[in-house]
């Protein structure tokens, strides 16, 4: 493919200069980039092909690095280092003296906080807002966090203090229904009535309708906000604990991302929007193949150590691998 968008993008001072006309060529060559480099270096590709138009719309939207982004456990992070300077680094991810797999301090200003844990952006973040109000600075701080990493503890404890606080923290939830496998209890039972409730589809349609019409941007602004709000019920969770929730909204709509993002950037007090992305989609699927073969391949390459109780989880990308390996073969004659 040709990277003709990507490989101009040095840093996102660059991205914030294309025309927004550009950015879906662009989450393409990005997500092509992602699976051609994988399928060399190995690492976490499902949860990065979900945030990449997520990862373009923030750095387009916030001027980063002095508006601070906290990626959650941060293995979602390979779309946000490609556009951060490390695109020519990414042969090297997790070797040795290579970059990160995960937000690192020392290796660029654009990570704003060590990760590899999860659960921990929205407290860092938190800090971050609190710091700024004590400096009396207006940078803006955005923490960024799975479904599967919202269910601790330590995340809820954050959203507690962040509510009582009032800090200017912006909270997204990506939420694609899964963690390392399918989520489990109250709260993931809880987001997918919100999902279900066809207040989303709603909402969805009802953007992208206003959106047609461009009033004045702040006008828009207005309106659109207005608009979610009353259409998604009042006092969901999120908004009882004191964040202004905003959503759900498709995290692969560049438009209605950029639009949510750009109207919410403005707004004061703890905000909290709500995305859902796909890990993979479809169409991506039929790209992924090669870098499934390649994973599936070296998976089995290792000794397979048998137990006596063996669960279907793992029986199952076992089965498939040796389902590749005979595929492949023929392919190969
Ligand atoms: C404290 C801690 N416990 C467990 C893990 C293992 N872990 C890695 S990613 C992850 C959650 C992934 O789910 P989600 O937050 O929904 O992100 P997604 O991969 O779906 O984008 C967990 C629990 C960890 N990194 N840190």
């Amino acid at each position: 493919m040709n990277y003709s968008l990507l490989e101009k993008i040095q840093t996102p001072v660059q991205l914030r200069q294309l025309s927004e006309r550009d950015l879906p060529r662009l989450a393409q060559e990005l997500r092509h980039f992602l699976i051609e480099t994988l399928s060399r270096t190995g690492g976490h590709f499902a949860s990065n092909l979900g945030v990449v138009e997520l990862t373009i719309a923030l750095h387009y939207v916030f001027n980063t690095p002095a508006d601070r982004l906290v990626w959650d456990v941060g293995h979602q992070s390979y779309p946000h280092k490609i556009l951060t300077g490390r695109r020519e680094k990414m042969s090297t991810l997790r070797q040795y003296q290579g970059i990160s797999g995960f937000p690192k301090r020392t290796e660029s200003p654009y990570d704003t906080f060590g990760v590899g844990h999860s659960s921990t952006s929205i407290s860092a973040a938190l800090g971050m807002a609190m710091a700024n109000r004590q400096l009396g600075s207006n940078r803006k701080v955005v923490a960024i966090i799975g479904d599967g990493a919202m269910t601790a503890g330590m995340a809820f404890e954050a959203l507690n203090h962040a509510g009582d606080t009032n800090a200017n923290l912006l909270v997204i939830l990506n939420d694609n229904e899964m963690s390392i496998s399918p989520n489990v209890g109250g709260l993931s039972n809880y987001l997918a009535r919100l999902l279900s409730s066809q207040l989303y589809t709603s909402v969805r349609e009802g953007s992208k309708h206003l959106l047609r019409r461009i009033p004045p941007v702040h006008e828009l602004a207005r309106r659109t906000e207005e608009y979610m709000k009353g259409m998604v019920a009042p006092g969901t969770l999120f908004e009882e604990l004191g964040f202004n929730y905003i959503g759900p909204i498709d995290g692969h709509d560049l438009p209605l991302l950029l639009t949510t993002l750009h109207n919410m950037k403005v707004l004061e007090g703890p905000q909290f929007l709500h995305v859902i992305t796909q890990r993979v989609k479809v169409l991506h699927m039929l790209k992924l193949i090669p870098v499934l073969i390649m994973a599936l391949v070296r998976l089995i390459g290792k000794p397979v150590k048998w137990q006596s109780q063996i669960r279907l989880s793992q029986l199952i990308p076992k089965s498939l691998a040796i389902g590749c390996v005979i595929w492949r073969r023929k392919i190969n004659g």
